[in-house]
């Protein structure tokens, strides 16, 4: 190539990164800390398929001081030699926007997580990119500021800058301030994620660390059991039914690997993951899995007598209720689908999945006739829970279907605009009074519950649907409920776009706000994955100075603050609940869209947050406390 259609071609790569850099939003889908994270997983990948191709087997993940990140591995190293557009090839790696594929034709494809950005999004959004390869005998050196090379190539090469026998790769670059809203990476998502990273891959260790903080966290994850023991990790606080079930097999160069086992519980936990990506969509390895497995089921039940000839089927959900299950694939040319492109898609894994399944699974069955028994047991309790649940359903809907509030508490909004509504949950009658009369009428309805209601996880769906609060609740919302067998839960139904949780700030309040959230999240999931549903905050307290205007502090930090800050003497009030407040408090603190502060609820990791309402409804109380205490502190503020 010329010099001239060299930077002609130069030019354009730079373009290319800064249309990066003006649209960020397009290549990492999340400016906040979720797309911060996902620089890391996104480099990391590139070390994970350096693995997936035989060439390494330990990855390094450090969070450093400055709020850089360094990525290293044992792998091969970036080729850095001439590439045929007569620039290193480390240079086109980290300089050429990539839609996948990468440029190696032998490796799987990672199919780019949830928006398919690569090595140069991550160099373009990056305030500096530094990259040390050792190959050859070498170390080289290449560096980058907001994606642009600061280091000058001679005859199109990396200047070495030491000698090693070794080989690998090495990254460390620092997200841009300039793009990022927050730059402060979140260390517990990365391990977890790190460390799923590692149940994919039995043969990988993963070592984290982070600097950040006084206290050095360092993490080895390896994980020799691989998939199996990511089920029992999942379930390591579950009553077992049965041990876990593991089995694999290749066709047509689809590799597949699943786990299985049974708990006591009435739900299905199946985790999809193609390529060590997971597909939040699930996707056909899954309805491939599904599908056989239902099949295989039902056979043995018949020949069991488990169903006798009168009896139908039982349906997959039931033969599926109570168990974790974990669907890895290996594919070559994977294609995904569904709203955020987590969905996979291609038609030949589910057929490969389900032949695979089919050949495996009488194999253990046949030789574990106890657990086969247990399995089959578990979707009998589930066939007879659907029974009176549909008995509850029709009661349900008969009663209260014309009713929009049968017992007549809701205190409605007049508007009629979903959009501008919002609903206050309160607790207690008396707080549920003054927040009637405080209330912008116009938009805000209130609902009192009375004391404790019913703790879901705990209670049979009969019990849920028969309990009065719960009842009113979805009466007011609009939308039905959802459950494990039936989805007659609708969305678009919802008459308001804000649900707000309002409790007192003490131990009691935070223990109807987690039986409320866990409600929502077993019956009503969409409500927190659309971002309705928040927690007002109340304040704790009440300044009084004897010159100066009043003012309510949120919580003691708040209060700490103001005391150093104001020496003269003043008068403190505690609240000790919301009945304690007149109308015209209740309206300047927490309902006054313009001054109150609402926590919204969110879910960040759907893999893990079942185990988080588990953990917090459990009886273990100092897990409570600590999370309660840190996601306190990262809650977002919708101020
Ligand atoms: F994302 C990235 F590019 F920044 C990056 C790549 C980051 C990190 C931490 C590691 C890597 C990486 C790339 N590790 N290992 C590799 N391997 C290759 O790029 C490679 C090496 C040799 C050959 C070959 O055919 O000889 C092919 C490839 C793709």
């Amino acid at each position: 190539m010329s010099k001239k259609a060299y930077d002609a071609e130069s030019i354009s790569v730079l373009e290319g990164l800064q249309a990066v850099r003006q649209r960020p939003g397009m290549y990492i889908g999340s400016l906040s800390v979720k797309g911060l994270n996902h620089l890391v997983y996104e480099i990391v990948d590139n070390s994970v398929d350096e693995h997936l191709a035989g060439h390494c087997d330990k990855i390094s993940v450090i969070l450093e001081k400055d709020g850089s990140a360094t990525v290293e591995d044992n792998g091969r190293g970036i080729p850095v030699d001439m590439h045929a557009k007569g620039v290193s090839a480390e240079r086109l790696l980290f300089t050429t926007l990539h839609s996948g594929g990468k440029f190696d034709n032998e490796s799987y494809k990672t199919s780019g997580g949830l928006h398919g950005v690569g090595s140069s999004v991550v160099n373009a959004l990056s305030e500096y990119l530094d990259v040390e390869v050792k190959r050859d005998g070498h170390i080289y050196h290449d560096r980058y500021n907001q994606g642009k090379p600061v280091i000058k190539l001679e005859n199109g090469l990396l200047p070495v800058i030491g000698n090693t026998r070794q080989t690998g790769t090495k990254i460390n670059f620092k997200p841009d301030p300039e793009i990022f809203e927050k730059t402060y990476f979140k260390a517990d998502d990365i391990k977890s994620r790190l460390h799923e990273t590692a149940y994919l891959n039995p043969s990988l260790t993963i070592h984290f660390e982070d600097r950040r903080e006084e206290i050095t966290d360092k993490t080895d994850f390896f994980e020799p059991d691989g998939i199996k023991g990511f089920v029992l990790d999942i379930n390591k606080n579950k009553d077992a039914i049965t041990s876990p079930i593991y089995f694999k097999g290749e066709y047509e160069n689809i590799e597949v690997e699943i786990a299985f086992q049974y708990i006591n519980e009435f739900q299905e936990n199946v985790l999809g993951f193609c390529n060590n990506i997971y597909n939040s969509e699930g996707g056909t390895h899954l309805s491939g899995f599904k599908s056989m497995f239902t099949g295989v089921m039902n056979n043995y039940a018949r020949e069991l007598g488990v169903l006798k000839e009168k009896d139908q089927n039982f349906t997959g959900a039931e033969i599926r209720n109570g168990m974790t299950a974990v669907v890895s694939i290996k594919h070559p040319d994977p294609r995904f689908e569904g709203q955020t492109k987590t969905k996979l898609d291609n038609q030949d894994a589910a057929r490969i999945v389900s032949k695979i399944t089919g050949e495996q699974l009488p194999l253990y069955f046949d030789r574990n006739l106890d657990v086969l028994k247990d399995v089959l047991s578990c979707a009998e309790k589930a066939a007879k829970i659907r029974k009176s649940e549909e008995r509850a359903k029709v009661n349900l809907l008969s009663k209260s279907k014309y009713s929009f509030d049968s017992n007549g508490k809701l205190a409605n909004c007049e508007s009629k605009d979903p959009k501008k509504c919002e609903i206050f949950i309160v607790e207690g009658d008396s707080a549920g009074g003054s927040a009637k009369s405080a209330r912008d009428r116009m938009y805000q309805a209130i609902l009192p519950i009375r004391g404790k209601i019913l703790n879901v996880e705990k209670a049979s769906i009969d019990k849920v649907l028969a309990n009065a609060e719960i009842k009113s609740m979805i009466n007011a919302f609009g939308c039905g409920f959802s459950e494990g067998y039936g989805n007659d839960f609708d969305i678009t139904k919802l008459r308001y776009d804000k649900i707000i949780i309002m409790a007192d700030a003490d131990v009691d309040g935070a223990h109807i706000s987690t039986l409320l959230l866990t409600l929502f999240y077993r019956f009503m999931p969409e409500l927190i994955y659309e971002g309705h549903v928040y927690i007002a905050m109340p304040p704790l307290y009440k300044v009084i100075p004897q010159k100066g205007p009043e003012q309510y502090l949120y919580d003691d930090a708040a209060l700490a603050k103001y005391k150093k800050s104001h020496t003269a003497p003043f008068t403190l009030q505690r609240y000790k609940g919301l009945g304690e407040m007149d109308a015209e408090q209740l309206w300047e603190t927490t309902l006054d869209p313009s001054r109150r502060i609402l926590k919204k609820v969110t879910i960040e990791d759907p893999r893990m947050s079942s185990n988080v309402t588990d953990m917090l409804m459990g009886t273990d109380v100092p897990p409570r406390r600590d999370f309660i205490y840190k996601h306190a502190r990262d809650a977002e503020l919708d101020i």
